[in-house]
């Protein structure tokens, strides 16, 4: 057997040392741009994101709600591959048409307003789906959506009731005619519905909201808009049925596509590799993994891959070391691979993304992971905690937490994932079913944890990426200093009541 001289680390395990920080390092100044696919010396990526984070490849983590959540904030999420290849397609429309959302861009809309004038008036403010409210803001009563997928007007009146019976609707959700605009809009992303009735105290139907959506899968009839803004989104695949999957989400408009798996040092990921770039060309970009060292990226590397991730076993919901001990400590793991990413640049001029993936616990992680020369991360647990995973918020004990289970636990059934050619089944769980403390909204998180980082990389002299994995300095620490790390020898307040 082969032994590793180092002992495997992880991120708990290490700290920045200051470096000299000069008056214009401030975190305002501060970029955090980074490469998601690979490039060639002097030329620029096809996909750069604006913050180093995509959310992961997880049912409990990545749907399209997400997906334009943190596209809104600069980064890309990976919608889930263990779902029909339709229901995924569908999901990567949607982030894909979504324009501006239940935004009402015009007050001068009024409950007489005619459905032609609203037509007119949505057509010149370019928007794909407008709300009506009574006031004519954002927060007003609700009035009607209209959509511009069949230009539905939805107001109730009594000549419309009609019309609005006979559009097919799958589930009734109760909300009342005080129900904001807001309210209704987060109905209809938790119900999965394409369209909510809003029915009063006396049970008559008041308004219909509609949302623009991707509902009959037929591929033809999705909306194609030749727009900038529209967000980022990349999509999980596996290695059995890419031939079929892959064309599908290319078609809903799949920027960017991964090889979800929990071992990426593969013959199943060559193939895929080589049979997605030899059928529909290097422009169409697709990450691979998960490799923990030099041997595994350097493979990935030479089939293919756009972009690699790092990490097995340090998955929150992870128990592939204890059942099958496999893996290496995340940071160990990182630096090592970041010397093959930088050594195949010095010689073939090819800079290939490495994304740590998995055991990002506390902010500074991500910190000590980008100075390790990580370009982003993968996270799944970050995410999970916030409104806009697709879990349910639970409350226990008087604490709000939110389900979180892992892709190789029985829950997920995601057995593509740990797929070494046998049956089409998952043999034993490599994951847990499991809840994670509720943490409240994407974007508030999202700062606190960007100006954690901007601050760090300014006390380091750093006002970019590439530049804080060149200057940084790490040291490991001892498990004594860990402790000298966090509030020691004082008796915290929030210990004792104010009666006390
Ligand atoms: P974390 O951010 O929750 O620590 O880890 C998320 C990562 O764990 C995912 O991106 C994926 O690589 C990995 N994962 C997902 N499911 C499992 C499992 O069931 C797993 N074992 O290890």
């Amino acid at each position: 057997a082969f032994y590793f001289s180092e002992a495997s680390h992880t991120f708990g395990e290490y700290l920045l040392v200051p470096g000299y920080s000069s008056a214009d390092c401030v975190p305002a100044n501060v970029s955090l741009a980074t490469p998601l696919v690979k490039f060639k010396k002097g030329e620029k990526p096809k996909i750069t994101m604006n913050i180093p984070m995509t959310s992961a490849i997880m049912q409990a983590v990545s749907d399209d709600k997400m997906a334009i959540a943190l596209a809104k904030e600069g980064g890309v999420s990976f919608i889930y591959g263990s779902q029909s290849i339709a229901e995924e397609a569908a999901m990567v429309a949607r982030v894909k048409t979504y324009k501006s959302g239940f935004v009402n861009s015009d007050s001068n809309i009024k409950p007489t307003t005619t459905l032609a004038e609203i037509l007119a008036l949505k057509d010149s403010t370019g928007h794909s789906t407008m709300a009506v409210t009574e006031d004519g803001t954002p927060t007003g009563k609700l009035l009607g959506i209209v959509t511009s997928r069949d230009y539905r007007v939805t107001r109730m009146t009594e000549d419309t009731k009609a019309e609005v019976f006979m559009t097919p609707f799958s589930k009734l959700v109760h909300a009342d005619a005080h129900t904001t605009l807001p309210e209704a809009n987060d109905l209809i992303w938790k119900h999965k519905l394409n369209m909510l009735p809003l029915i009063d105290k006396n049970q008559r139907l008041r308004y219909m909201v509609f949302r623009k959506d991707y509902t009959d899968n037929k591929e033809n009839e999705l909306e194609i808009i030749d727009d900038k803004k529209r967000y980022i989104v990349g999509a999980g695949i596996n290695t059995r049925d890419y031939a079929e999957r892959v064309p599908a989400l290319l078609r809903a408009g799949a920027d960017v596509l991964c090889i979800d798996s929990s071992e990426g040092f593969s013959e199943w990921q060559r193939t895929t590799l080589q049979y997605i770039h030899e059928t529909f060309g290097e422009d169409v970009k697709v990450g691979a993994g998960n490799v923990v060292d030099r041997a595994g990226f350097r493979f990935l590397a030479e089939a293919g891959a756009d972009f690699i991730k790092v990490g097995i076993g340090g998955g929150s919901i992870c128990i592939t070391r204890e059942t099958k001990g496999i893996g290496r400590g995340q940071a160990t793991a990182l630096i090592d691979v970041i010397k093959a990413r930088d050594e195949y640049y010095e010689e073939t001029g090819v800079y290939i993304p490495v994304c740590s993936d998995g055991g990002i616990v506390h902010d500074f992680h991500m910190t000590l992971a980008l100075a390790m020369g990580a370009d982003f991360m993968m996270l799944g647990r970050y995410f999970s905690r916030f409104d806009e995973s697709p879990t349910d918020k639970v409350r226990i004990n008087g604490t709000y937490l939110k389900e979180y289970w892992g892709e190789g636990s029985n829950r997920a059934r995601n057995w593509q994932r740990y797929d070494l050619g046998g049956d089409k089944k998952l043999s034993f769980e490599e994951g847990v079913d499991s809840y994670v403390p509720y943490a409240g909204s994407l974007k508030d998180n999202i700062n606190i944890t960007l100006s954690k980082l901007r601050s760090t990389m300014c006390n380091c002299g750093a006002l970019t990426l590439p530049n804080f994995r060149r200057d940084a300095k790490l040291t490991l620490v001892s498990s004594t200093s860990i402790v000298e790390g966090g509030s020691h020898d004082v008796i915290l307040k929030d210990k004792f009541s104010s009666r006390d």
